[in-house]
């Protein structure tokens, strides 16, 4: 009793902190590290967008603490509660208007701290640089190189804020580009270990793609509504596209991807019902009239009309996000914004052919492609409900759905597997490791490799003979599994590891894995 009235005492005493406050304790401790406007600076934007999982009052506690490993000090000595709290508060607040971030802004924000003309044509260690892992770790904001033979990492490094996406790869495996939310994007040679070149190519960025070529990199945005073509050698910006459909309505780049056998890039977007297609071959032609988008003079400032790049635009029934292709990479299958059913897209006849009944919000980006009876058939999971649906993708009808213990984030399989690995890490059994058998369509196996520990991200080695999954906590670890016996291999401790992506797998883009 008497500690609840020191409480309403002290609660009475502290004076609200007015919102206008905020602003002004922003530019007075913050901004000089993450800049007036909250873009960032030496530190990250902070803006709630790039802030990615992180709650509120996490936020409250790293203002307060500081983020060990960081720069980033404690502010408990100079700041009240009420102040930590505002401050809080206003890096959750979105932006009043959209900021700049053009050609100009881009090209400026490039480092190049080697010419890729003079690096070394091979490795400087011993490794199977096909089995390579590039392992991202959120908590300390680390990437790991990992040898995926023999379990040890051949190099870590600082990596930019918040790195999100898969890791993207050359087409011969030797360099790995990583975009951060903060619209960072970094390529890194694995053969000599170190960056090679960096480039802001958004204030808030969704991911990079690769042209299977390995020619250009293809950035899409969530702040500025724009796409920017880098080119893969040294990251030199070639094009920023405006991201707008008719009557000059623009939109957030849900996603970007490479079709590699169509030598076009294709686009998810958040805030228009349209799918995006970006040839990127030499001879794509002039793309054809009333779907293409054209580049008004004067629509955003630093911004070439026409070039290189241009989008065949497909007009869609609904908005769609996180897309599947089928092998061939004709369709495209979308979520419904809804979450209630999936959308298929033929790229060449260039309209909606088909729905899939797909209720409880499939993550078709994490599906797989597997064979039955000779067919090709593919699984997701579904972030809100417990089930994997399995989908023959001729009919486009459901085969089976296989009850899980939860809703689940990630499915992985390969070509030398007849399991699939999924986790049901947005449910409550957090810690849970399932195996699908791929014959019978049933759950063969669960795992609880770290009990109460969040789990989930599951990848193979180039053989299919390991699987990798992540404890995905701050004292987290990546434990190392046998694909056939499911019996744990090695343990490394790690810092939030999220996600791993496997060189062999990524660059022959197996149907077990995301590409
Ligand atoms: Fe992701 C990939 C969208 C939250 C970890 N995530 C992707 C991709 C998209 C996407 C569109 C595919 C891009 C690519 O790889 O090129 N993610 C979203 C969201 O909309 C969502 C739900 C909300 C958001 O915060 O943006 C979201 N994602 C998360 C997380 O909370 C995760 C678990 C932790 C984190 O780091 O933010 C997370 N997303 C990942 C990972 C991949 C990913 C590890 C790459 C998977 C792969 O194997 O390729």
């Amino acid at each position: 009793m008497k500690s609840a009235l020191i409480a309403l005492a002290l609660l009475i005493a502290t004076p609200a902190l007015a919102a206008e406050d905020a602003p002004r304790l922003f530019s007075e401790h913050c901004a000089a590290c993450h800049g007036g406007d909250r873009l960032g600076a030496i530190g990250p934007a902070l803006l709630p967008e790039n802030l990615g999982r992180l709650k509120k009052a996490e936020a409250e506690k790293v203002i307060a603490e500081g983020r060990i490993a960081t720069q980033m000090p404690g502010h408990a000595d100079k700041l009240t509660p009420a102040q930590i709290k505002a401050l809080a508060d206003y890096v959750f607040t979105p932006l009043a208007s959209v900021p700049t971030w053009g050609m100009e802004q881009i090209a400026a924000s490039r480092v190049l701290n080697v010419n890729p003309d003079l690096l070394p044509a091979k490795p400087v260690w011993t490794a199977d640089p096909l089995n390579l892992f590039t392992v991202v770790e959120t908590g300390d904001h680390h990437v790991t190189i990992l040898d995926g033979d023999s379990f040890t990492p051949l190099a870590r490094f600082q990596s930019r804020f918040a790195l999100h996406g898969g890791a993207k790869y050359s087409p011969d495996g030797r360099f790995v580009y990583l975009a951060s939310r903060d619209g960072w994007i970094t390529k890194y040679d694995l053969y000599t270990l170190q960056i090679v070149a960096e480039i802001r190519a958004g204030v808030n960025t969704r991911n990079v793609a690769v042209s299977h070529d390995g020619r250009f990199l293809m950035v899409g945005n969530m702040l500025p509504h724009t796409l920017v073509a880098l080119d893969a050698r040294d990251l030199s910006p070639i094009q920023v596209i405006p991201v707008a459909g008719d009557k000059g309505v623009t939109s957030r780049v849900s996603a970007v991807y490479t079709a590699p056998p169509r030598s076009s890039f294709v686009v998810a977007l958040k805030d228009i019902m349209e799918v995006w297609e970006i040839p990127y071959a030499d001879d794509a032609g002039p793309v054809m009239n009333g779907f293409v988008h054209s580049y008004e003079k004067g629509h955003e400032e630093g911004i070439s009309e026409g070039g290189r790049f241009q989008a065949i635009r497909i007009r869609t029934p609904d908005y769609l996000d996180d897309f599947f292709f089928d092998s061939t990479y004709e369709r495209a299958m979308g979520a419904s914004r809804d979450g209630t059913k999936g959308l298929v897209v033929d790229l060449d006849i260039k309209r909606k052919v088909a729905e899939i009944d797909l209720p409880g919000m499939p993550h078709l980006g994490s599906g797989i492609i597997f064979k039955m009876d000779g067919r090709d058939v593919m699984a997701t999971p579904h972030l809100k409900e417990a089930v994997v649906s399995v989908i023959d993708m001729q009919t486009w009808k459901t085969i089976k759905r296989i009850p899980t213990l939860g809703p689940g984030f990630f499915m992985r399989g390969h070509e030398n597997s007849p399991y699939a690995w999924i986790d049901v890490s947005m449910g409550k059994d957090k810690d849970a490791i399932q195996i699908i058998d791929l014959g019978s369509l049933g759950i063969v196996k669960t795992l609880r490799p770290a009990p109460g520990k969040t789990t989930a991200h599951a990848e193979f080695d180039r053989s299919g003979k390991h699987v990798l999954i992540s404890v995905m906590e701050a004292d987290g670890a990546l434990i190392e599994f046998d694909a056939a016996s499911f019996d744990e291999v090695a343990r490394l401790p790690m810092k939030r590891p999220v996600g791993k992506y496997n060189v062999f797998n990524k660059i022959n883009y197996s149907s077990g894995t995301s590409h």
